[in-house]
This record gives structure tokens, C-alpha cells and sequence, in this order.
């Protein structure tokens, strides 16, 4: 078979020494950190509609990444000559995973059918690479934002004729997201939100949205996928303000309309900052509430203030996730999705590469960083430590329900005023520090 990235063999890890910029110096997929390989523990995947589809114009200007294998047509030859292209780039990188919408991988016909037919037929063409290659579908999803069908939002349309529409293409999209073996489905409202409240029914919006995900688990029965369901929290962009703003605002959705069993969270870094949060406080208000799925990695700009995709490179940030991720246990059937796009002036295929190796470095530093920190057991030792009043005594009584406020008003007028501890956040962060 034709090979597109010629430049390039096989990433191999070489060390920490190497200075090869095609190889990993940290990622070594065999590695065994607490008690599993690196790969079991990353589960990298990369994203079609960045990696394949994504042709780098800005506001300002057209395309300029360079696609060679592309005609440019919306064809399905040419979205399978794209499917070939993926496949190689994800087994030359050592990435065992990816996740697509639907209309990244196949075009969208005149009708609903036709988008079908010719989805079905790329599919195929999937699944015979993914044999070809070993590689595995973490999530599939349906693209409900960009067909000018959803300028109103998908789900949450004001036109019923636009939901039934949306719901057609989900349901395709559940079975060949089954079809091609998916351990995972994403819901990410793109434009399930609106830009002024003026023209917007908010209650009646929300009440079709949940109505739309009840349907979705119904099919997702009736047709025996077992993949786990996601929604992926954002903000806003497109919209002013969408509905599954952040973690904390899912949790309350899913469980006001009983979705919350079906359902876990598929968290972005870029979309927590956007939300004015931290990815990990992101990932521990997930966790928290038992729904931690999945991470779509990626980081953002700390001077600009929209989605700028970028790839995560910051050890400090890949660090932090994989504290929280190492403390929930793990991250599997989910995974780490680079959600993340090259910068426009890095447009050579080989910038594909170097991307997704820089992401995966980092997060194979920020795995060995944290399994260290974790070894060590200094920091959460402090924070066990920094709640000890809870562990006996009135602290013990509270947490077990055996008081209430008459008693709590006794203890407070028997005892002399509270003695508080340090919380010693520059200590802590320059323990960090000793690990980084
Ligand atoms: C966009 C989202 C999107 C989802 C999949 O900001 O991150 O790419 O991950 O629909
Ligand atoms: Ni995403
Ligand atoms: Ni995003």
C-alpha cells in the first residue's frame, strides 16, 4: 500500500537522552506504572475531524494545510483515500485509538438516505482498516452543528422537523459506531444553546434535549451497543451560551431528567478554561459524582479567549490530569482524545506527527510525574492529614449524622475557639515542583 508520510518510519522510543525529533522520549508504551503498561493507562486517541479534516483557514484566511492524498471532492473514493491515510499516520504514531463525527468520514448526501448510504460504505472501508492496522474506535458521534439545518440548534431547535432530523442521524450514527465495535459515544451539544434569550423557551429547549438523550438510550438498547455514552461539557462557541456549560451544570441536567446511570462526562481542558474552570477541577467534579468517562486533550491560550485547540504540551497541566485521572482509577472504557488542532503557519503533514508525539510525551511525563508523587505520598498524606478533626471526636460524630445543631451549639459553647493549621499552598506547590 501507498505510504503518505514517507518522510517518517515508525515512532520508537529512544529515552530521555534522544534528540530525535520523531521519536518518544518519554512514551514507551510497555512501560509498567503502577501495576499497568503506559498504553493501558493513556489509551491515546486522535481526532478525524482535526487530524484529517481540518484544513486550517482562520477568519482571516484560507487553507493552508497541505493535504496531498486530498481531491479536494466530496466524494466517497476520496473520503476512503482519507480513511488509508488516517489508518497509516495513527499506526506509524503508535495511536491505538480514534474517534470520528459522521460527516468527518463520509460526505453528506442530498437526503437523509443518501448521507446514509454512502456512511455506510466508508464504514466499511473502516473496519477493514481496522483490521488492517490493529486499531480501535474509541468514540463516534454525529456532526449536529454545521449543516445550516442547525442554525438553531439540533435537539434543541424550535423547529420539530430539525430535531427529527437530528435524531435520524443519531440513530445512524449509534450503529456504526457499533458496527465498527465503539467503546464509547459522544454527545456534544455544538449548537444546543442560543444567542439571545429574547427569541429562546429555555425550559421547553431543555425538556427536548432530555427527550432526545432518552431516546437515544432506548436505541442504544434496542440495537445492543454496550459503549459507554458521554456528554462533553462546553460553554459557549458557537453559541452564546450552551446548555452543558460545564461538569457541575451536566451533572444537574442528567439528573433532573434521569439520564444520570446512562451517562458519564467527556471533559475538554480547553473548554474548562473557557468555562473559567480548571480542567481538573473539571475532572473532580466528574469523578466526584462517579461520571468521570473521558478526556478530550488539548490546552488553550491563556491570553486568548476562545477554543484554540492546542496541543497539550504543558507538563504542568498533563501532571495535574493525571493526578486526578490516577486517583479516580483510571480513565478506561474512556480515554485521551487529542481534541487539538495544528497552529495555521504549521502546515506539513509531518506537523501531524510532531503534534500528536509532543501530546503523547507529555502525557507519558505527566503520567510518570504523578505516579512519583503519588509514590512519595508526602502531598496526600498533607491533605488526609489537613481533615484529621473529622476523623474522631465531634468531626466523627457529624459525618456519622449521631448530631445536630442542639448539640454542635453545645460543643461550640464548651470548647474554646477552633485552632486552625496552615493550608500551605507554597509548600505544596514547591513539592510539586521537586517531582516537575
Ligand atoms: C468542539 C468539541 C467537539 C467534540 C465532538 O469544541 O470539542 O470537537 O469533541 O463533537
Ligand atoms: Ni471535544
Ligand atoms: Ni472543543
Amino acid at each position: 500500500m501507498s505510504e503518505y508520510f514517507t518522510q517518517v518510519g515508525a515512532i520508537r522510543y529512544e529515552g530521555p537522552e534522544s534528540r530525535d525529533p520523531f521519536a518518544f522520549k518519554h512514551y514507551n508504551r510497555e512501560d509498567v506504572v503502577e501495576g499497568k503498561t503506559m498504553a493501558e493507562h493513556l489509551r491515546f486517541a486522535s481526532c478525524y475531524w482535526h487530524t484529517m479534516r481540518n484544513e486550517l483557514s482562520d477568519p482571516f484566511g484560507p487553507v493552508t494545510a497541505r493535504m496531498p492524498w486530498d481531491d479536494g471532492s466530496t466524494t466517497v473514493e476520496n473520503a476512503k483515500v482519507r480513511a488509508r491515510v488516517f489508518f497509516e499516520f495513527l499506526a506509524k504514531c503508535g495511536i491505538d485509538y480514534y474517534c470520528f463525527h459522521d460527516r468527518d468520514i463520509a460526505p453528506e448526501g442530498a437526503s437523509l438516505a443518501e448521507s446514509d448510504r454512502m456512511l455506510d460504505e466508508v464504514v466499511e472501508e473502516f473496519a477493514r482498516l481496522q483490521d488492517e492496522h490493529g486499531r480501535k474506535l474509541l468514540w463516534g458521534t454525529a456532526c449536529l452543528f454545521a449543516h445550516p439545518r442547525y442554525a438553531h440548534g439540533a435537539a434543541t431547535s424550535c423547529e420539530a422537523g430539525v430535531f427529527a432530523y437530528a435524531a435520524g442521524q443519531v440513530k445512524k450514527a449509534l450503529e456504526v459506531t457499533h458496527r465498527l465495535g465503539g467503546e464509547g459515544y459522544v454527545f456534544w451539544g455544538g449548537r444546543e444553546g442560543y444567542s439571545t434569550l429574547l427569541n429562546t423557551d429555555m425550559k421547553r429547549e431543555l425538556d427536548h434535549l432530555a427527550a432526545f438523550l432518552h431516546m437515544a438510550v432506548e436505541h442504544k438498547k434496542r440495537i445492543g451497543f454496550a459503549g459507554q455514552f458521554y456528554i462533553e461539557p462546553k460553554p459557549k462557541e458557537p453559541t452564546k451560551h450552551q446548555y452543558d456549560s460545564d461538569a457541575a451544570a451536566c451533572l444537574n441536567f442528567l439528573r433532573e431528567y434521569d439520564l444520570l446511570e446512562h451517562f458519564k462526562l467527556n471533559i475538554e481542558t480547553n473548554h474548562a478554561t473557557l468555562a473559567g474552570h480548571s480542567v481538573e477541577h473539571e475532572l473532580e467534579v466528574a469523578a466526584a459524582a462517579g461520571a468521570l468517562g473521558s478526556i478530550d486533550a488539548n490546552r488553550g491560550d491563556e491570553l486568548l479567549g476562545w477554543d484554540t485547540d492546542q496541543f497539550p504540551t504543558d507538563i504542568y497541566q498533563t501532571t495535574k490530569v493525571m493526578l486526578s485521572v490516577l486517583s479516580a482509577g483510571g480513565l478506561a472504557p474512556g480515554g485521551l482524545n487529542f481534541d487539538a488542532k495544528r497552529r495555521r503557519e504549521s502546515f506539513e503533514p509531518v506537523d501531524l506527527i510532531h503534534a500528536h508525539v509532543g501530546g503523547m510525551d507529555a502525557f507519558a511525563r505527566g503520567l510518570k510525574i504523578a505516579a512519583a508523587i503519588r509514590a512519595d505520598g508526602r502531598l496526600e498524606q498533607f491533605r488526609k492529614q489537613r481533615y484529621a478533626s473529622w476523623d474522631s471526636g465531634i468531626g466523627a460524630q457529624i459525618e456519622s449524622g449521631a448530631v445536630g445543631f442542639e448539640e454542635l451549639a453545645a460543643h461550640a459553647a464548651a470548647h474554646p475557639e477552633p485552632e486552625l493549621a496552615s493550608g500551605r499552598q507554597e509548600m505544596l506547590e514547591n513539592l510539586i515542583n521537586e517531582f516537575i
